[in-house]
């Protein structure tokens, strides 16, 4: 798959001329490079950062290496539903089109996330309690999710390396992986370079993590419903930790285990209810 596109490969791709597509990279309104014969070549996720910026739907998204975009089956049935099934009946590739295809067409990360993919693993929740078949599938799903943000992840344009850092996880006692992927894959898409330590990970190693590499940001995704020491305390600690270690990052609270049972974490430590308001505040932080 190419890493950059001509002016006419994009042009072609999202369906406008040659001419204006070299307009729009003098103009800056592209990021651009120049090749040493000074022709124009156009990062490939910085052109698909433009199709979606700017509503140009992919008329030939193979020109972009993106063969997976389309519609899979069902897909009339809205994206929670379609995703839902896919994921049930371990339709790995029809997920990541459905997705894929989502953010292709502008939908953001964060809504993604919020909106097709947390529904959709909520649902299958339901199974284990029904049918043992229902554990294998969720751990299954929980893989196919994995791959899915790895992939909107290498569609992302890649941040500067001065970009702010943001570190996470989930606390020691959190087997949960997700939920700290979700949130590293957001704040990727807000252009922030992140470190998602994931599941079990130690207040201090979080700390230490967010101190040595100077993290503006840390989160902090809590799942577990009740069995570890709650909303307050997991937060208390990472902060302690973090002051302990000398880190000065805003520290970002949020997952189930607030939600569901309305615990928020003590200040300083900020509560984002959901991933679009995890990217707003991320947005809003003078970094
Ligand atoms: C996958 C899964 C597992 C897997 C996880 C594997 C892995 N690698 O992650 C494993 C097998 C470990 C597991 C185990 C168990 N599980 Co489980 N699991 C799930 C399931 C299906 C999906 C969890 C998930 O990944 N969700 C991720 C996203 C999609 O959802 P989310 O967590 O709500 O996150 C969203 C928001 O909360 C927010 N958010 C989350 N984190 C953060 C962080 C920040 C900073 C921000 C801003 C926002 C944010 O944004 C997310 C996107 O919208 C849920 C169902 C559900 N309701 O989610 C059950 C569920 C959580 N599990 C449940 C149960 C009962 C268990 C077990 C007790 C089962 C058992 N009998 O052994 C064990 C307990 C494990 C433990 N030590 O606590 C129950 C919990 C019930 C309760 N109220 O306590 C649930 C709800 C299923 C159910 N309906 O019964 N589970």
């Amino acid at each position: 798959m190419k890493s950059a596109l001509s002016p006419k490969e994009l042009a072609r791709a999202i369906g406008v001329s040659e001419s204006s597509l070299k307009r729009w990279v003098d103009e800056g309104v592209i990021a651009a490079t120049r090749t040493s014969g000074g022709h124009r070549r156009i990062p490939r996720n910085a052109a698909l950062a433009f199709a979606r910026d700017h509503g140009y739907p992919l008329v030939r998204p193979d020109l972009l290496g993106l063969d997976e975009v389309g519609s899979p089956a069902g897909a009339d049935r809205g994206p929670a539903t379609t995703l839902h099934a896919a994921l049930r009946e371990g339709r790995a590739a029809d997920a990541r089109r459905l997705l894929v295809s989502r953010f292709v067409d502008g939908e953001s990360v964060a809504s993604l996330i919020d909106g097709d993919m947390a529904p959709a693993m909520r649902a299958l929740g339901e199974l284990w309690q029904h049918d043992e078949a229902g554990i294998f599938i969720e751990h299954r799903a929980v893989d196919i999710c994995t791959q899915i943000l790895d992939r909107l992840r290498s569609l992302l344009p890649q941040p500067g390396a001065d970009a702010p850092l943001a570190v996470g996880g989930a606390p020691e006692e959190d087997p949960y992986t997700l939920p700290s992927l979700m949130a590293a894959t957001v704040l990727a898409a807000e252009g922030w370079r992140t470190m998602n330590l994931g599941a079990h990970a130690p207040a201090s190693v979080l700390a230490r993590a967010a101190a040595d590499h100077r993290a503006r940001l840390v989160w902090l995704a809590l799942s577990v419903m009740g069995g570890y020491r709650g909303v307050s305390r997991e937060t208390r600690a990472v902060a302690d930790a973090m002051r302990a270690a000398g880190s000065d990052g805003v520290l970002v609270v949020g997952g189930p285990a607030c939600r569901e049972s309305g615990a928020r974490p003590p200040e300083p430590a900020r509560f984002a209810e959901s991933m679009p308001e995890l990217a707003g505040l991320a947005r809003g932080l003078d970094v």
